[in-house]
């Protein structure tokens, strides 16, 4: 790894915890399509449903937003403890989000609405000090005639891919990276087709803007099926909503949905609790990854309640217990999966999450006899820092703990490496 490389994921490395919003036009038919509910993610309704580019051109007409409030956005990101943004610029339905001089297929120039949400949202996230990167769909593009996944309009074996990637991708992405300020990130999706067209994507960012992270699904390199690479980008991006099973020892990071969709369904409600949330940050943390957690807006402008409520309460639990995420990676040794803990890690401090609390007032840390030197224990919120007993059984380590948790989600315990 180089001294770059390292320079370039400091900030990501310790911010742990960032918001993916997917919006677009997809919002307006929220999953409903002539009165049908279409099945899948619904920002996938114009591929599901088949819907000519012609007739999906329309839903533009009826964007807008006028709900949309940049700094409010930002505003919840920032109390939820999200460290960064990444926001579709270009999704697959290819309509995008950005004021943009090769298509007239824009935000700007095709709605009523008119404004540019991703300058606001930069310019607020530069306010607040929140990082702020674009998605940006690079291989499917359902309305670019060139782009591809589209067969229902188009007859893709009169694609020229290439042409589409050097006159149309690459020239948006130096928008992209040129008019909004510092672009702390760039995530694309799927893989790009070919190695050499990855690399080409990969120079040209790079030498645009050095500082930007480029996303593993850049892709660009021979891929094992199923296992998650980074490929020519910076970090491992994991499958949708798939954490791995142990810890990954590169820089990587799972997207992840907070019901079943990334753009707006009406009728999506299956939203996962704020504790599931903490819960799946520890355990990512653990791991030694980022969680980057889906928010999907409505055709007004705005993150659905139920939505703000959850991450309202994840902050909360952060501001308390933020000291064992941020800038924490994997522990030195391997948790079983079943332990009702997970442990997250800074030099000099082992901090166990307890997510299932001991009946008998004894938490179990199995197998970590030669892998740590406990000096004090104490619970994290406790002001006192009152210490925690403990002895060893075997190669477990097991701490003494009162009845109840200090927290049913997540109690944290500090537990301090000897000199
Ligand atoms: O097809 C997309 C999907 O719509 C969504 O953007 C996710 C987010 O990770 N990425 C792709 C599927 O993996």
């Amino acid at each position: 790894m180089t001294g770059c490389v390292k320079d370039r994921m400091a900030w990501w490395r310790e911010a742990r915890f960032g918001m993916f919003i997917h919006w677009g036009l997809y919002a307006i038919p929220a999953g409903v399509w002539k009165g049908r509910c279409i099945p899948g993610i619904g920002e996938w309704i114009m591929y599901r449903a088949r819907i000519p580019v012609k007739e999906y051109e329309k839903l533009a007409e009826r964007f807008n937003p006028v709900k949309f409030n940049a700094k409010e956005w930002v505003r919840v990101a920032k109390e939820a403890g999200m460290k960064y943004m990444v926001i579709t610029a270009k999704h697959h339905d290819g309509f995008c989000m950005f004021d943009t001089k090769y298509t007239d297929y824009n935000i700007v120039k095709a709605t009523p609405f008119k404004r540019d949400p991703l300058k606001e949202l930069a310019e607020a996230c530069k306010e607040e000090g929140i990082k702020f990167g674009f998605y940006y769909s690079q291989t499917l593009d359902w309305h670019h005639p060139d782009g591809m996944g589209n067969d229902w309009d188009y007859d893709l074996s009169k694609q020229n891919f290439t042409k589409y990637l050097r006159e149309y991708v690459k020239p948006q992405l130096e928008e992209l990276l040129t008019n909004y300020g510092p672009i702390a990130l760039i995530w694309f999706d799927i893989t790009t087709p070919t190695p050499e067209l990855a690399r080409e994507l990969r120079d040209f960012v790079r030498k645009l803007s050095p500082e930007t992270i480029i996303s593993g699904r850049i892709g660009g390199n021979v891929r094992i099926p199923r296992t998650p690479s980074k490929g020519l980008g910076d970090y491992v991006t994991t499958g949708d909503n798939q954490i791995p099973e142990t810890a990954i020892e590169d820089y990587w990071e799972v997207p992840m949905t907070l019901n079943d969709t990334w753009g707006f369904k009406s009728y999506d409600h299956n939203w996962k609790s704020p504790g599931r949330v903490i819960q799946i940050l520890v355990d990512v943390v653990s791991k030694g990854g980022n969680l980057l957690l889906n928010v999907g807006p409505t055709a007004e402008g705005e993150i659905p309640k139920p939505s703000v409520d959850i991450l309202l309460e994840v902050g909360k639990w952060l501001k308390a217990n933020g000291e064992s995420i941020y800038g924490a990676g994997a522990a030195p040794f391997n948790t079983p999966p079943d332990a009702p803990y997970r442990c997250t890690y800074k030099p000099g401090k082992l901090y166990i999450h307890v997510l299932g609390w001991p009946w008998d007032g004894e938490l179990r840390i199995f197998s970590v006899k030669d892998k740590i030197k406990p000096g004090r224990a104490f619970f994290l919120t406790d002001p006192s820092r009152g210490e925690l007993a403990y002895r060893w059984d075997g190669d477990d380590l097991v701490i003494q703990v009162p009845e109840k948790p200090l927290d049913p989600i997540d109690t944290v315990i500090v537990l301090e490496e000897a000199a």
